[in-house]
């Protein structure tokens, strides 16, 4: 007999993102973690144009010194509507603040959505969880060109949506606003869809003792990091009025590595598509106990103290990769 297993197998993902501040500290936590195999970063249009959203992705790849995964770009604008960039938030880059590498990662020649589905396909059924964290185009395209890969897939742990509070409009949260239909092909498919949203996110504050001790750490991927903060920190207390910056993304991938820093609720929650003042609203039922067969959960508690020690724990085994970034 071999030796007695002592952790679980890691979880695998498609990490499919639009960096985005957030969403590459998303990235270094995904790749920094013994519990998550990354298998692909797909990139989507959102917080900027498709081009600097995948350029943000690759420049972040190299700091953290990924190599062996998988980068590709996706759809360049939403399925049905025009796109609307976040550049008072994440500036004219999508990622302003640090300086970026040549990349070192070259791009994978396929389309988002291929490469999505050709990696599901390619693992055994129930493996594979889908981690979108900017607006869903990329997985509603993959659901409707493969909808075999439907059942295959774990879950989808999305960061997007709140059921009491919204950031681009008074209900609505940017990653389902951008591509409503997207979102509500989403959240209408089978497979089970943990919505990690702004309720939770709001709560993973980046406060001075946080961002000191992500300082501490001392590596250059670490002052990437706080780096990203400081220039997200100032665009909230400009443009939204918060002492202290929400880091979104990294939410959805710290529920995969550990569902127990995040409390969710099983409610049914459907997409707003019609609305004059809601379009985009994920609408929550808390009625009731959730009917039968629902698909939906919502992320509603978070362990500040304990997802911030994965996202530390992460850079310290990323450790120094040595990079420069001029
Ligand atoms: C964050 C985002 C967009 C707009 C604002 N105001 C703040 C991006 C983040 O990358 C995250 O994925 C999500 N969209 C939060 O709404
Ligand atoms: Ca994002």
């Amino acid at each position: 007999m071999g030796a007695p297993m002592t952790s679980t197998e890691p979880r695998k993902i498609i990490l499919d993102c639009d960096p985005g501040h957030d969403d590459a500290v998303a990235i270094l936590l995904a790749h920094g973690s013994p519990g998550i195999e990354l298998l692909a970063v797909t990139t989507v249009v959102g917080n900027q144009t498709l081009a600097k959203v995948t350029k943000n992705a690759l420049a972040t790849g190299t700091i953290a010194g990924i190599t062996g995964v998988p980068f590709a770009a996706g759809c360049a604008r939403p399925l049905v509507r025009t796109i609307e960039n976040a550049p008072d938030i994440h500036g004219e880059s999508g990622m302003d603040g640090p300086a970026l590498p040549e990349p070192a990662i070259k791009l994978d020649p396929r389309h988002a959505v291929d490469l999505i589905i050709d990696t599901i396909m390619a693992h055994e059924p129930g493996t594979v969880t889908l981690v979108p964290t900017g607006g869903l185009t990329n997985i509603a395209m993959a659901a409707r060109k493969e909808p075999r890969i439907v059942e295959r897939v774990k879950e989808v742990v999305l960061m997007g949506g709140g059921y009491h509070v919204g950031n681009w409009s008074p209900v609505a949260e940017f990653n389902i606003i951008i591509d409503p239909e997207a979102a509500h092909i989403v959240f209408n498919e089978k497979w089970p869809v943990v919505m990690v949203g702004l309720d939770l996110t709001h709560q993973a504050l980046a406060t001075d003792e946080v961002v000191a001790r992500i300082e501490a750490i001392g590596t250059g991927p670490a002052r990437f990091v706080r780096e990203l903060m400081d220039f997200f920190a100032d665009a909230y207390r400009g443009a939204q009025g918060f002492e202290f910056p929400p880091v979104h993304d990294p939410c959805a991938v710290a529920y995969v590595i550990d569902p127990t820093i995040v409390t969710t609720r099983k409610v049914p929650v459907d997409i707003e598509l019609q609305g004059k003042l809601t379009l985009g609203m994920t609408v929550a039922d808390f009625r009731a106990p959730a009917p039968e067969g629902c698909n939906t959960s919502v992320a509603v508690d978070l362990d500040h103290q304990r997802f911030w020690d994965l996202v530390a724990d992460a850079l310290v085994r990323i450790g120094d990769v040595g990079v420069s970034r001029g």
